[in-house]
């Protein structure tokens, strides 16, 4: 278990306290009953990154890149390292900007990784399609390696980019931005928003999402869910809440699926923040669903 406490790839303080309350809510105790052997790690602890707006002036259209770059890369090295004892990579956030840290270092491990990105939105904005700014919104391009060389950050200029755009797919989206819009086609990346789970279901699309990204249902697997996929009736204390979305069970049963494949090797938990809760009801739905995720993923309501 990897805890990346981190809100740098927005604006709003609280999602850094997600891991904690993670934890908090028994996570750990959880998943050893499940039968895992546990072994937490914390690459940015101890860690005195300066979270200055330093809007690079040679990169203004994106916020923070030094302290997103300095940060991903330390929460990539510690899962690579992790990742030479064959381990699960649970990784929890934190905002969305940390799977440029996970999915890089997962993708190393193997070369053909497939990737579910459950989120309301399709984060894959470039440093020019931001409107924003906010790097949470753009890890996928990152990793895609889709923005034009000579207008990354140095700072981020560690990550590969050799995501192909065929491993991945989207469900749960509703808030895609124009210019994201334009990218998924141009990349003819399959992406299932919620108008596709009301027109086939969940489990239809889970199995479209999996055909489209692993024909041969063979290749390792990896989850990136961003709780806001999620209803926010459900999960309301989260930084981008979008009405519409999936139902709390609809959620779990994708990562029960998921688990149920046999084929799942990594699994973030993102944009948890407890700060933006109106009530403690708030903290606890919000919270407990993210444990819940973790668990399903990781085998609980499997017979
Ligand atoms: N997330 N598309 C918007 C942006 O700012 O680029 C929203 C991004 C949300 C990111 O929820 O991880
Ligand atoms: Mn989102
Ligand atoms: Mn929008
Ligand atoms: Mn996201």
């Amino acid at each position: 278990m990897v805890l990346a406490p981190f809100s740098g790839g927005q604006l709003k303080y609280g999602v850094e306290k997600g891991p904690d309350f993670l934890l908090k809510h028994g996570l750990e105790k959880d998943l050893v009953e499940l039968g895992w052997d546990v072994t937490i790690t914390e690459p940015l602890k101890g860690k005195n990154l300066a979270d200055s707006n330093d809007a690079d002036s040679e990169f203004p259209t994106v916020k923070k890149p030094t302290l997103v770059g300095e940060t991903t890369h330390l929460i990539n090295q510690t899962i690579t390292d992790s990742l030479k004892d064959d381990k699960f990579i649970l990784t929890l956030g934190g905002d969305h900007s940390i799977a440029m840290g996970s999915i890089s270092a997962v993708l190393e491990k193997y070369d053909d990784l497939c990737l579910l990105w459950i989120d309301a939105h399709a984060d894959i904005n470039t440093v020019e399609s931001t409107e924003s700014g906010n790097l949470h919104g753009c890890p996928v391009s990152f990793l895609m390696g889709v923005n034009p060389p000579d207008k990354i950050p140095k700072s981020l200029s560690w990550i590969k980019g050799n995501l192909k755009p065929n491993r991945i797919a989207y469900i749960g989206l509703r808030d895609v931005d124009e210019g994201e819009k334009k990218i998924l086609k141009e990349n003819n990346i399959k992406a299932f928003s919620m108008y596709h789970i009301d027109r086939f279901g969940i489990n239809k699309v889970i199995e479209m999402a999996l055909q489209a990204i692993n024909p041969t249902g063979k290749s390792p697997l990896m989850c990136s869910f961003d709780v806001d996929a999620i209803d926010p009736l459900y999960v309301p204390a989260t930084g981008t809440p979008v009405r519409g979305g999936l139902t709390l069970r609809e959620g779990l049963f994708l990562t029960e699926r998921l688990a149920e494949t046999g084929n799942l090797v990594a699994l973030d938990v993102v944009e948890c923040n407890p700060d933006l809760a109106q009530n403690e009801t708030h903290v606890l739905d919000t919270i407990s669903a993210g444990c819940a995720i973790a668990r399903c993923a990781l085998g609980e309501t499997l017979l």
